[in-house]
């Protein structure tokens, strides 16, 4: 009897442990510092065939520490901005970094990041003039080649959960603007999305959220960040105030600073800590 009784108790908390709301707070000093003793995660580089384009690209991909084939996972498209490529987040952002670390506190749900290249092209690198007409026009490209060639060939090539409820994408601004207009563009496909600094290519709020009760019923969750003295916030203050308007829920995260990987670096730390969780976290009030 007393041995029942312990053991439900036992139960009882754990089930209270793993339905426990968490809290996202910003990240602290040494979020982005490599440790040793940890465990890590992996990073590869993929070639997939592109219908759209017409030429084999590249993504990059992180598996998190104790990767298994076995095992299923949801994935994060995570998109760069307009100098950047496939290499961008992991050479200015170190996601692994802070993913690992996130891993390392409980923080974080199990997920394959795709890191891919956003400007769909036949030469898709960051050179000569990046604002050219043809490069930035190969961001928008890029929404038939993610749906139509790169996540159906990381779905044969990882083992992972093809719904849409696992399946999410952010980026950093070019990218943040790719991640707000593919994402709620197609809520069949993301249900997770999030827009870092997102940039001039944001679509107007208006056709970015055209039916705002579909939006309701399919999004799980929504972010969007900047810093405050970014020359671009307004792509992100107008999509803010247009979701809060017709009540579609979403958090709009600013903080002090401008236009780089301080304010990136930080909206991954927090946005991750929100995706594919059952109890989907609540926003740390500030102190
Ligand atoms: C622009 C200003 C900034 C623009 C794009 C950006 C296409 C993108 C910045 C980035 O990705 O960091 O006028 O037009």
């Amino acid at each position: 009897m007393k041995k029942t009784f312990f053991l439900s108790l036992i139960l009882l908390s754990s089930a209270l442990f793993v339905n426990a709301q968490q809290t996202v707070s910003p990240p602290t000093v040494g979020f982005d510092v490599e440790k040793a003793n940890i465990p890590h995660g992996v990073v590869d580089t993929v070639t997939y065939t592109s219908t759209t384009v017409g030429t084999s690209r590249k993504a990059t991909v992180y598996t998190p520490p104790g990767f298994s084939k076995s095992k299923k996972y949801p994935v994060l498209y995570l998109l760069h901005g307009i100098g950047g490529d496939e290499k961008e987040w992991l050479n200015g952002g170190k996601p692994q970094v802070i993913l690992d670390n996130l891993y390392a506190l409980g923080k974080l749900e199990p997920m394959i990041v795709v890191m891919p290249n956003g400007r769909a092209m036949k030469d898709d690198r960051a050179t000569g003039n990046i604002m050219a007409k043809d490069k930035v026009e190969a961001f928008a490209t890029f929404e038939q080649d993610l749906l139509k060639d790169l996540i159906p060939f990381i779905q044969k090539k990882y083992p992972v959960y093809t719904d849409r409820e696992h399946r999410a994408i952010a980026g950093l601004s070019m990218g943040g603007g790719q991640s707000l207009n593919f994402g709620l563009g197609n809520l069949d496909t993301f249900a997770w999305v999030g827009g870092f600094s997102s940039a001039p290519n944001t679509k107007a709020p208006e056709a970015l959220v055209p039916d705002a009760d579909e939006a309701k019923k399919k999004l799980k969750f929504l972010w969007i960040s900047c810093g405050e003295s970014d020359g671009l916030i307004n792509f992100s203050k107008r999509t803010h105030d247009y979701l809060t308007e017709k009540e579609v829920p979403h958090i709009y995260f600013t903080e002090p600073g401008g236009h780089d990987f301080n304010i990136w670096k930080s909206s991954l730390y927090m946005y991750s800590q929100f995706l594919f969780k059952k109890n989907i976290p609540t926003l740390a009030s500030a102190k």
